[in-house]
Formats: C-alpha cells, structure tokens, sequence
C-alpha cells in the first residue's frame, strides 16, 4: 500500500512515511518459474557434472549464438571477466580508446591487460563514443577502440568500423547493456570483432552472473575459447595468457531459463518504459532520454535527465528524496571513471578534457524498471515525481 503526498511534509525526506514500504530496484531480477528451475537443477544433480564446460553451458553457447544470429557465442562467468578475455584474444598492445563515461569494469577489464586506456567524450544525445570524437585520439600506439553500446543503444558501428579499418585498429563492445537491442534492425552481437555482454542478476537475461563473447571470426572465437580456461581446453589456439573464465552449469541453467522468458521480460520492461513516458511528458526538468534511437531495444534502464534551467532541484537531491521514499535510483555512471581512483591520479589530463561525461555523470537518474516491479508501482512513482516537480522551490528551500 501507498499513500500519495499531500504536502511537502510528508515526504519521507522530511519526517513522512515512505512512499514505498520495501525498497524498490533498479535491477531487472527476472525470477524464472521455480519447476523449470528445479528441473533444470535436477539434471545437474543427476549427471553430476558441475563445470568444465558441461551440457547446459554448451547448450547456453549455441542457443545464445543462434538468438543473435552469430556463428560463435561463448559463455563465461561475468561481464567483467568476458572483456578480460577479450583483451587477450585479440592480442592487443599499448592504447584503446574506450568511454570514461561507463561501467568501471569496460575500463578496468583493459589495465588488467595492462593497457592504457585513452579516455574518449561522448555524445550529448546518444550518450556513446563516435567516430568523430575518437579520430583525434589516434596515435601510433593506439591498437584498438572499445564501444559501449550505453543502455542498449548501439555504439555508432559503422562510423567506427570504418575509422578502425583506416588505422588498422581492432573495435570491439561493451554489449552488457544491449541484448536484443538492433542496429539497423540487425541484433547486437556481430558488430565489430568481438562484443561482451553480461548475464548479472540486474541484467534482462539474468543467469544470477555470467558473461558472454559473441563473433563472426570462427578463429578469434578459437583464442576466446582458449583464453576463457586453464584446463579442459577444447581449442589450442595461441593467446598470450589465460584465465579461469568459465561459466558454471549452475549459472547456464539459470541463464537458459533467463533466454527463455527474455522475450516476456523484455515486453514488460517497454509496457513500464510507456507508462514512464506518458507520464512524464509534463515533468517540467526532467527529461526522458531516448535509449531506443528508433530500433528495437530491450528498455533495461530507464534514464532520465535533470535540467538545470527548469528545475530548482539537482539530480542529487531528487536521488536522496526518492531514497527516502525506498526509491533506489541510481546515478549512473557517477563519477565517470576518468575521475575514480586510479585514473584521476594516473591520467589528470582528463578532468577537463570530457566535458559532456561530467554534465552526464552529474544530471542522470536511473529510474526502477524490470520484473520486480508492477505498473501500479510506476504509477505511484510517477504521482510521486509530479507532485516533486509542483513543489521544487519549496522543497529546496527545505533542504538548505
Ligand atoms: N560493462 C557495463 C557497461 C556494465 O554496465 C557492466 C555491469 C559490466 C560491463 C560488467 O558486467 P558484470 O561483470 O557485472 O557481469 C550493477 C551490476 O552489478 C553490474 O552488473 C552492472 N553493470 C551495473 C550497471 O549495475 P551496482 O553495484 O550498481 O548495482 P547492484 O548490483 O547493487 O544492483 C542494483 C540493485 O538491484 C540494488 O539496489 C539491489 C538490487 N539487487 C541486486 C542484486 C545483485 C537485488 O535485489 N538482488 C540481487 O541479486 O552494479
């Protein structure tokens, strides 16, 4: 149950009761039906067969590739390993451009390879690295660009794929946000030579973690395979060093059933993103940002953007009312990375040089969308927001 406010008393920054009585998430935490769960549980049992590339990740390997439409997809534990061996199978050297306005883990995946990351602006509309903004970054020791497709909008692939076949450069993505997001009207997932996607629990296809690299080079796939375990290698391919990567048969059973209900997941992720947007048509500051661009998307976050000009309240402080009111919106990517430890210290040059990543790292908010939460509960959330955007000037006054 919930109740409405009636004045700014009673937000629950202030001393009222909470909007919300349990918090509400941004994550997507897709729940499977508990019988497939427990049958699929069941076959491990009874095979006892837990890892090292067992049926139901092999069969995660070929379903995934199939639903993308890519000859290899190659399963393994989380989104962040995934890049690790991304790094190491297409053998890269000295720089990669890569956005600073992303999930640490695109950056971090690429100084564990002990590459220098060469932080690159975005822009303003697709929140994405283009060809434009990473041409001047090019120098002789530039070996690769590294795209975030940024909740699920595609990362300008053309544009950059030509830029790379000019300079001889690698692209791959950063495609943990893009399942079933097109381009073009072709699915993520054979852009580039390689692209990394994430099963997290908080993803749309939820195999509780896990990762996966998907290419059109059969080789490359080969190295992938390669890097991704010590062991029990299926492939002899040459990479410079490996890693224990592997996805579990634990974690392929829950993203096999994650593959299953995607379709149903994705629908009431776009039915919630709908409500969002009907409502939010005259929410005076805060502006609902585009992460479909016109092509099919799977609406995993749902992004907004405080205005500055037509709202006296900061991003910030609309975050700490809707905590209190057990709204957990997050502000991502806040700080961009180039202002984290250790680049801000490693790399000052880039504290003035990104300056549409510090306006975007400083006026988004994530709002709840996904499984976990019912239309009824966007509805409320919207009330909320409303009566927020009526009473700013109060309100901020209130917060001095
Ligand atoms: N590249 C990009 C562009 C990424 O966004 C990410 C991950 C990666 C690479 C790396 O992929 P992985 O290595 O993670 O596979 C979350 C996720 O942990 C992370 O996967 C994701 N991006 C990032 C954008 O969001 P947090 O720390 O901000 O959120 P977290 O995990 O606390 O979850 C959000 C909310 O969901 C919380 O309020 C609590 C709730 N929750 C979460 C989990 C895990 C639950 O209720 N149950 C749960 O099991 O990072």
């Amino acid at each position: 149950m919930t109740t409405s406010k009636k004045s700014v008393q009673q937000l629950a920054a202030f001393g009222g009761y909470p909007l919300f009585k349990a918090p509400i998430h941004v994550g997507q935490l897709y729940m499977p039906n508990w019988n497939d769960f427990e049958d699929t549980f069941r076959g491990i049992f009874k095979r006892h067969y837990f890892t090292n590339h067992g049926p139901l990740v092999r069969e995660m390997d070929e379903r995934f590739a199939k639903h993308l439409g890519v000859r290899n997809a190659v399963c393994v534990t989380n989104g962040t390993v995934s890049l690790m061996v991304a790094t190491q199978a297409l053998n890269l050297r000295g720089e990669v451009i890569v956005p600073a306005f992303t999930f640490p883990a695109t950056v971090q995946s690429l100084c564990w390879a002990g590459l220098t990351p060469v932080f690159c602006d975005v822009d303003p509309l697709t929140h994405n690295i283009t060809s434009k903004l990473a041409e001047p970054l090019i120098t002789e020791r530039t070996s690769a660009i590294l795209g975030t497709h940024l909740w699920g909008r595609a990362c300008d692939p053309d544009g950059l794929q030509s830029l790379c076949d000019e300079y001889g450069l690698s692209l791959f993505f950063d495609a943990a946000h893009a399942i079933d997001c097109t381009y073009n009207g072709k699915k993520i997932g054979g852009f580039g030579r390689v692209e990394s996607f994430s099963f997290h629990a908080t993803k749309v296809l939820n195999g509780a973690e896990g990762g996966c690299l998907t290419t059109n080079d059969d080789a490359l796939a080969d190295r992938i395979r390669t890097a991704r375990n010590f062991h029990v290698s299926e492939t002899y391919a040459r990479v410079p060093i490996r890693i224990n990567g592997k996805m579990s048969e634990a974690q392929a059973a829950m993203a096999l059933l994650g593959l299953k209900g995607l379709s149903k997941n994705i629908k009431k992720n776009k039915d919630l993103y709908r409500i969002y947007r009907q409502r939010s048509a005259d929410w005076k500051g805060l502006r609902m940002v585009d992460t479909a661009g016109g092509e099919e998307s799977n609406y995993q976050y749902c992004v907004f953007e405080v205005n500055p000009d037509a709202t006296v309240l900061t991003r910030n402080q609309f975050f700490f009312i809707l905590r209190a009111e057990n709204v957990l919106a997050r502000r991502y990517f806040y700080p961009g990375v180039h202002r984290m430890k250790p680049y801000d210290t490693l790399f000052p040059e880039y504290l003035t040089t990104l300056p549409v990543t510090d306006y975007l790292s400083s006026h988004l908010l994530q709002f709840p969308i996904g499984s976990g939460i019912s239309s009824d509960q966007v509805e409320h959330l919207s009330d909320l927001i409303s009566f927020l955007i009526k009473n700013d000037a109060e309100i901020a006054e209130q917060m001095l």
